[in-house]
């Protein structure tokens, strides 16, 4: 998804800048104001947060090499807001939030062309719908490795129908109250609630379901011709869901994945996790005269929410027939056999930079489920992560030292810990102390699933670091052991910014530190990132300079600020 390429605006100037500004790149600006309003995502009115009246948010369209700009304006009366990847921006960890009232300008370059998106990073604002799709094509004069007609965006998200301040105050209660599943699985930001039309499908109501709706939640059908070739960029902006796509007699050919280019090769479905995205290829090679289903649905959780359906349609005189058959059913949610295989397929397209041979450092990140104080947790090494009120960068780079906890979080656990159990003490702690990492080091990190609160549960955790893409270097069963180092995959692994763990296993992770500031590596689930699932990486923070004052302007960095204007 985002962060790669949309760094921070200081960072970006030092790192891009000076030789990475093309001939011919263009500098595309944006304004926008973020506000609450009513909508029917799914066909029930809800809030949502909108930009410029709309929900999603518009798509920025750009040529790799351009520089983005966006004026944000916050005309939201309650609270701060914050856009990840238009300026890597999250809130405590590269700058202030975004007061109401305030306006903020984001500048970023774009330098890699590919599918992404954006959203809110503050609170649970991308819970609430603040997010949009970010399509950055190939500069002028360059190609992509593979030839499509034409495309489609298909940004997906997951809706819930109690408001993010209900669910938010339930995840920080004693006793603890998930937020369950959500109600609807949106397709650029449309959704039919309580009509399934799975399930209505054989007595034939499915008509009354996928033409229902107004314009808010009728669904956009995806309208191609014979014989052509389609590039559909699926990204999943979702709090929650695990996703599952699939399209009816037809096959795909994944070609992209997170704004890399893959290997590429043939799959039925698409999974897909919270913070990825895709790029496939779609031949529209079958009876023109009958329509397609697209067919989404939930993995890795036991799902309560029915498919997300639209239609491929071939020919304007059938634009509002349905299939004869009925839609494709994505594989059980625990088939996670068949989830790892799909993750097994992905390596980088040939010519592609390969990792270093050898790790300078490697850090080893247990995620636990927890107690604190008897609330429901998440923890990275037995830490919880509670965000400071002054942004790392400028405390880092002012070397405020009370504004964080300098003692160094843990690179390991406890080699007696059985990841295949509860914790025998499920007692745990908060923390916000900071990974530091020199200028060009290759850095390696294990991600360690394990055992949830409850005996027999270790649940999926779509992991997403910014400022860096990252080399998968391969994914296991059980513990991490050396036996394990053997087999990652240092030939053609693919880069990526988010990759998941599966229940009980690790994910091997790489990456050179060339990008300095400071980077939240978090699991993208919402309310797991709320609860504490998180670390952060300072990296070579003494080589930003000129960090905007706008970005300073609150906790110790923002008094500081005011002592030097009295100067
Ligand atoms: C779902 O729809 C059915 C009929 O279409 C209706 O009777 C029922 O009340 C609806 N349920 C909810 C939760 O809205
Ligand atoms: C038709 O669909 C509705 C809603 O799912 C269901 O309650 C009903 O039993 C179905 N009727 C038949 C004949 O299958
Ligand atoms: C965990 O912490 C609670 C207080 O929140 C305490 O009552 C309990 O004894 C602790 N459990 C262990 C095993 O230390
Ligand atoms: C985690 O930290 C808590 C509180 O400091 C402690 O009681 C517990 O034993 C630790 N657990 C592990 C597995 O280290
Ligand atoms: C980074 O490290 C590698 C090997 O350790 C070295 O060859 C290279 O010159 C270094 N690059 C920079 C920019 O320091
Ligand atoms: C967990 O799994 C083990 C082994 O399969 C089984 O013996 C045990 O009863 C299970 N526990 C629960 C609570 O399901
Ligand atoms: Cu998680």
């Amino acid at each position: 998804m985002v962060c790669l390429g949309l760094r921070e605006v200081v960072v970006c100037c030092i790192l891009l800048c000076s030789f990475e500004i093309s001939f011919g790149a263009k500098t595309r600006h944006f304004k926008w104001d973020v506000e609450y309003m009513f909508w029917s995502p799914d066909c029930k009115e809800s809030m949502v947060m909108g930009i410029n009246g709309q929900f999603p948010g518009p798509t920025i369209r750009a040529k790799a090499g351009d520089t983005i700009s966006v004026q944000l304006t916050n005309k939201l009366h309650t609270e701060g807001v914050l856009g990840t990847p238009w300026a890597d921006g999250t809130a405590s960890i590269s700058q202030c939030a975004i007061n109401p009232g305030e306006t903020f300008i984001y500048r970023f370059i774009v330098d890699k062309a590919g599918t992404y998106f954006y959203h809110g990073h503050f609170g649970m604002q991308r819970s609430a719908g603040l997010y949009g799709s970010l399509i950055v094509d190939v500069a002028d004069g360059e190609k992509e490795p593979f030839h499509y007609d034409g495309e489609f965006d298909l940004l997906l998200s997951d809706w819930w129908h109690q408001s993010v301040h209900h669910q938010e105050v339930g995840l920080s209660s004693k006793p603890f109250r998930w937020i369950g599943e959500p109600q609807t699985v949106l397709i650029n930001g449309r959704g039919q609630f309580n009509c399934s039309l799975a399930a209505h499908f054989s007595n034939g109501t499915a008509n009354q379901c996928i033409l229902r709706g107004n314009e808010q939640c009728a669904p956009q059908i995806l309208h191609v011709l014979p014989n052509r070739v389609y590039r559909l960029r699926v990204a999943s902006t979702t709090a929650l869901a695990s996703l599952n796509l699939a399209v009816g007699n037809h096959k795909m050919v994944v070609v992209e994945a997170d704004g890399n280019y893959v290997q590429p090769f043939e799959v039925e479905d698409l999974d897909i996790y919270s913070g990825e995205s895709y790029s496939v290829l779609l031949t529209t090679n079958q009876d023109p005269s009958k329509n397609y289903w697209i067919s989404i649905g939930v993995r890795g959780r036991k799902p309560q929410t029915p498919q997300a359906l639209t239609l491929v349609n071939y020919s304007p005189t059938s634009a509002s027939k349905l299939p004869i058959s009925p839609p494709p059913v994505t594989p059980t949610w625990n088939d996670y056999d068949h989830s790892k295989s799909f993750s097994n397929k992905i390596f980088a397209l040939m010519g592609s930079p390969k990792p270093p041979r050898n790790h300078d450092r490697r850090i080893i990140l247990l995620n636990t489920q927890n107690l604190i104080d008897g609330y429901t947790k998440w923890a990275i090494n037995n830490i919880s992560l509670h965000l400071p009120s002054t942004p790392y960068l400028g405390s880092i780079k002012y070397s405020l030292k009370s504004a964080f906890d300098n003692k160094r979080p843990p690179e390991n656990f406890a080699s007696n810990y059985d990841i295949m159990k509860p914790p025998t003490n499920p007692n745990s702690t908060t923390g916000n102390g900071v990974y530091m990492l020199r200028l060009n080091t290759t850095v390696d990190v294990i991600l360690q699933n394990a055992n949830a609160l409850s005996a027999n549960v270790s649940e999926i955790h779509p992991w997403h670091l910014h400022g860096h893409d990252f080399w998968v270097l391969g994914y296991g069963e059980g513990k991490f052991t050396k036996k394990d180092e053997k087999k990652l995959n240092l030939k053609n692994p693919p880069l990526r910014n988010t990759v998941v763990i599966f229940p009980f296993g690790w994910t091997a992770l790489r990456f050179v530190t060339d990008n300095p500031g400071v980077w939240a590596f978090h699991c993208h689930i919402e309310p797991h990132l709320h609860m504490g699932m998180g670390v952060v990486f300072a990296e070579a923070v003494e080589h930003v300079n000129d960090i905007p004052n706008q970005a300073l302007a609150c906790g110790l960095t923002g008094k500081r600020l005011m002592g030097t204007k009295q100067n």
